[in-house]
């Protein structure tokens, strides 16, 4: 007979989930026990850090991935991390440990009291399995759900106990065999009618979001761009977790801006709006407006049921990206409108000393990698980078479409695992690699090449805009004076290194790209925001 613990490695041999990323504790234990030999368990030492590894893992490897925790507490710490996956649309496969059954209603230490309703909000679903014999199909049915659009983390909690159980071979033997797909195309109808609607606009404005490189639909993006000679905008910063269109490509006019009032002024001209895979649309901060411009429509390609529901305006059809865009190129044209004009190439900033961000992106713009994949947490230098950097390979831009912080130390990590071939650099400010610290340890023992470029500005920039746009005064705790990340990385075993200036820059980060081993360079940058 099979136990529970033989059965869920099995169900997950099959469903590709061989890579687990884990903080244990004594509850976890059971489950870890003669962990199979073509496994690979990373060990993250801070449950938030795990989970957003995992993220950029999942992300990067485009397959759910499993995530133990630590009952309770481990959960808790993960609860923030847990949220950036949920708005990334990660399939997470979240387990954690619980007491076991006969020492849980004495409340035994430990004892996750309410585990299901801990992580409820965050997750597509979360459940503590009734019968430990339960355990493999449970597994089965979280990861199917997890994968499913849109894709999302799950939760599961297992009693200590469960994992010697024995199962009912026949039954399992189903659960570890089942498959489920849910990539659904569109309504033929609604197809042919978005057709006509952007065969029939004057000045149609395409808007790509970060679905679109999920579902590998860069090609359809472009050809439908070329085709209907649409100019081409990425979804405002924040809720822009991937890029889903060349920003090299001569159609594509740069990023939206985050409110409402200025989303509207920059469509100005257009009629129509075609936002694919994307929600509409991540605004903050809040500027009232007109949501589209007058006499504008829009139409949205989620495969996202919520985004299309809860879209403040314009029309949704829901449906798989990829295979939308698809049938769509079977129905339209070559239009004959005038080609969009031509995005300008960024200014030279000034030199300034310190440097500025926007010299910063410049110079780490001079020696990116043509393949290189940037993971970015730097919210003061985040449109600077998009600005100077134009990133025009699919899967090669990562960010918390969630905005909490920690995403992008701990998922840079977990994007390098799964994407071993190519160079990836985490450009970050030394405020946010405070909250995914320990990110380094996991990039050194793991020999992870990781490159982290750290924007040292000694304080919260971007909280010093929002103050000033708030009309808030005398707000404390937006310094951080003498915070040294470079010393920090090095007792983590991270080679580290400090440079000022574009030259310096780019000497140390090509050096440190170009190493087999994870570094950092840590770079002065002036204070403020740096939009250019
Ligand atoms: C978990 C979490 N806590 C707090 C914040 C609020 N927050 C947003 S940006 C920021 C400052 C980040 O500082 P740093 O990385 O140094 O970047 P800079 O603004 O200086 O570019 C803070 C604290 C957040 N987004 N997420």
């Amino acid at each position: 007979m099979t136990n529970v613990r033989e059965a869920s490695f099995e169900l997950f041999r099959r469903a590709g989930m061989t890579t687990m990323f884990g903080n244990p504790g004594s509850t976890e234990l059971p489950m870890l026990r003669d962990f199979p030999g073509d496994f690979r368990y990373v060990l993250g030492l801070q449950e938030a850090v795990v989970v957003g590894m995992a993220d950029g893992f999942s992300q990067a490897s485009g397959a759910p991935t499993l995530v133990n925790l630590h009952t309770a507490p481990g959960v808790g710490n993960a609860m923030g991390a847990i949220f950036n996956a949920q708005a990334n649309h990660s399939p997470l496969v979240i387990t954690a440990g619980q007491q076991v059954r006969a020492a849980m209603t004495m409340q035994a230490n430990l004892t996750n009291r309410d585990a299901a309703r801990m992580p409820h909000p965050l997750v597509k679903w979360s459940y503590e399995v009734p019968r430990a014999e339960d355990v493999p199909a449970a597994l089965g049915r979280a990861a199917h759900l997890a994968n499913l659009p849109p894709k999302g983390p799950v939760f599961v909690s297992i009693p200590m106990d469960d994992w010697d159980a024995d199962v009912d071979d026949g039954a399992v033997g189903h659960a570890i065999e089942r498959t489920v797909t849910g990539r659904a195309g569109a309504d033929p109808a609604a197809v042919a009618e978005l057709a006509k609607r952007l065969a029939d606009a004057k000045s149609p404005v395409m808007v790509a979001g970060p679905d679109v490189d999920a579902s590998g639909a860069w090609d359809e993006a472009v050809a439908l761009a070329e085709r209907q000679r649409l100019p081409v905008w990425a979804i405002p910063a924040p809720g822009g977790g991937r890029i889903g269109f060349p920003e090299s490509h001569p159609n594509f006019q740069g990023v939206l801006p985050p409110a409402i009032a200025p989303v509207s002024q920059t469509l100005e001209g257009h009629d129509f709006v075609l936002v694919v895979g994307a929600s509409v649309f991540s605004y903050y901060p809040y500027i009232p407006g007109p949501l589209l411009p007058e006499g504008a429509s829009l139409v949205v390609i989620t495969s996202d049921p919520d985004e299309a529901a809860r879209a403040p305006m314009g029309d949704a059809l829901v449906a798989d990206v990829k295979l939308t865009l698809d049938a769509l190129l079977d129905s339209v044209g070559e239009a004959d409108r005038d080609a969009p004009p031509e995005r300008p190439s960024p200014d030279e900033p000034p030199d300034s000393d310190p440097m500025s961000g926007t010299e910063a992106m410049r110079a780490l713009a001079g020696v990116w990698p043509e393949d290189a994949i940037a993971v970015v947490e730097t919210p003061s230098s985040t449109a600077a980078l998009r600005n100077q950097i134009r990133i025009s390979r699919p899967g090669s831009y990562y960010f918390a479409a969630g905005g909490g912080l920690g995403y992008g130390l701990a998922s840079a990590v977990g994007v390098q695992i799964a994407q071993p071939d190519r160079p990836v650099v985490c450009v970050i400010g030394e405020g946010s690699v405070q909250y995914a610290v320990s990110a380094f340890y996991t990039a050194a023992a793991y020999d992870v090449p990781l490159t982290v470029l750290v924007l040292r500005n000694s304080e919260y920039a971007i909280l010093k805009w929002f103050a000033t746009f708030e009309q808030v005064e005398g707000a404390p705790g937006l310094d951080l004076p003498k915070l040294d990340t470079a010393e920090i990385a090095d007792g983590y075993g991270i080679s580290s290194r400090r440079v000022e200036g574009a030259e310096e820059l780019q000497s140390a980060m090509r050096e440190a790209i170009a190493s087999p081993k994870p570094e950092l360079v840590e770079a002065g940058v002036a204070p403020g925001m740096w939009l250019a």
